[in-house]
């Protein structure tokens, strides 16, 4: 695990290589000008990066959850935003991957995998967002159909995906009655909200989905009726993960900016990096990377070997790693004095985009809830 082999070597240096050359030098421009990145992701996806624990018959990379956590955390030393929606499309790749039929992976997956298609997630509603259980979009079955009424809230990608996963509720109150639907752009009734206003996460769109009278053929539905919460919390546990490796690869980055601009910087006759207050600080800060990167690494590797404790690991990864990501960047920002806060150092634009990663992919109050039902009874 802590050794690594030359492959393993081998993919961080190929993920490196495409975020210092592809992602880095752009990354301020796409967060003040909110450029999504489309091209560039799929100069990333040519490199395997649009399918990277998908399975190779149908063009992913057939890696484990351990490598696309490295990987993820490389692209977000570049970019903690980019390597986001990357993380949410391969999530998305993922579970149809895993619950598709043959037809269905084969018909989405090669365009995913290359993301020639990009692939949103819809679970979220204005409604019920910790609470994912009381989603209320409705799917009614006519026919050879299912009709989807409701609205998704907060879709990273929306409006530019191609594919989105929506969970809706086609029985019973509660997890059981829910499925969950591949919806494609351009169907009848789909439309999008306006991209809001964000504090980070500002080169890829987040806009509400819009289901009014969606058409779909019933063979979109992903697993049987009723397997949608299931699916869907199966391809978080992943997703939040890949959301911790986005933090981890962030406050690496400000750490070693921090290290290296106090390397440079003198005041009272001496180069600051010679502080002891200065050093201790970075000392933590290194510390906490490290324990950061051990549970990220151990939760990775239970979701590759399907351990019995996954789900727990993952909530403890995603809680831990996301509070320690954000407190090292902001230490980092504050190292920096004054310039810090001025954008062009580039360190409040990574406060900006791990601010989020403490809310999203499930909250980490609610990631207390998961450990907590676990350690307490
Ligand atoms: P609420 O559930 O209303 O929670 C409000 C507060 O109460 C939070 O602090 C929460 O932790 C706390 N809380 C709630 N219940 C409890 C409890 N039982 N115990 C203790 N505390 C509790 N969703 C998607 O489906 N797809 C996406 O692609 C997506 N992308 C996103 C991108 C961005 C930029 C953002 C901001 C959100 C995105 N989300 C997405 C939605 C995100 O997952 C939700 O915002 C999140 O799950 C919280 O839901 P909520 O906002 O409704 O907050
Ligand atoms: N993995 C696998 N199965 C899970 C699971 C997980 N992580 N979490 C719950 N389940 C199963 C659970 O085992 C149970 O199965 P069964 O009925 O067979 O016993 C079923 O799902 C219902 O679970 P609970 O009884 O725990 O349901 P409850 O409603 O009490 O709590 C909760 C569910 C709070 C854990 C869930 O609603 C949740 O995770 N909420 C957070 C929502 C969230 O993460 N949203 C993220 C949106 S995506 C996003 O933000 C992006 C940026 C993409």
């Amino acid at each position: 695990m802590f050794a690594l082999s030359e492959d393993e070597r081998a993919i961080i240096d190929t993920a490196r290589d495409f975020a210092s050359g592809n992602v880095a030098p752009h990354a301020l421009d796409w967060d003040r000008d909110k450029h999504f990145p489309v091209d560039v992701m799929r100069t990333g996806a040519a490199m395997g990066l649009g399918g990277i624990y998908v399975r190779e018959d149908v063009g992913g990379s057939g890696l484990r959850r351990v490598d696309a956590a490295r990987i993820f955390t490389e692209i977000a030393a570049a970019c903690p935003a980019t390597a986001g929606f990357i993380s949410i499309h391969n999530m998305v790749a993922w579970m149809i991957d895993s619950y598709g039929n043959d037809e269905q992976r084969r018909r989405w997956l090669p365009g995913l995998c290359a993301m020639d298609l990009l692939g949103s997630y819809c679970l979220t509603e204005p409604g019920a967002g910790s609470d994912a259980a009381a989603l209320r979009t409705r799917a009614v079955r006519e026919g050879d159909h299912y009709v989807l009424d409701g609205v998704k809230q907060f879709i990273s990608g929306a409006g530019v995906s191609d594919v989105y996963i929506v969970m809706a509720r086609t029985g019973e109150a509660g997890p059981r009655g829910i499925s969950a639907f591949v919806v494609e752009k351009g169907a009848d009734g789909l439309s999008f909200g306006a991209n809001e206003a964000k504090m980070g996460w500002n080169c890829q769109p987040t806009r509400q989905v819009i289901l009014e009278g969606v058409r779909v053929p019933a063979a979109s539905l992903l697993g049987g009726e009723g397997a949608g919460f299931a699916i869907a919390m199966n391809g978080l546990n992943g997703g939040r993960i890949n959301i911790a490796a986005c933090s981890l690869g962030g406050a690496r980055a400000a750490f070693e900016k921090s290290a290296a601009y106090l390397r440079e910087r003198e005041a009272f006759g001496a180069l600051l990096s010679g502080s002891p207050v200065l050093q201790a600080e970075l000392a933590d800060m290194a510390t906490g990377l490290e324990a950061a990167r051990l549970m990220l690494w151990r939760a990775a590797d239970a979701l590759d070997h399907d351990a019995p404790d996954k789900v727990t690991l993952c909530a403890m990864a995603k809680r831990y790693v996301t509070d320690t990501g954000f407190e090292i960047a902001n230490k980092a920002l504050q190292l920096h004095g004054g310039y810090g806060y001025l954008s062009e150092y580039g360190l409040e634009k990574i406060v900006r985009d791990l601010r989020v990663h403490q809310i999203l992919e499930g909250t980490n109050e609610i990631m207390r809830m998961i450990v907590g039902r676990t350690v307490a009874s």
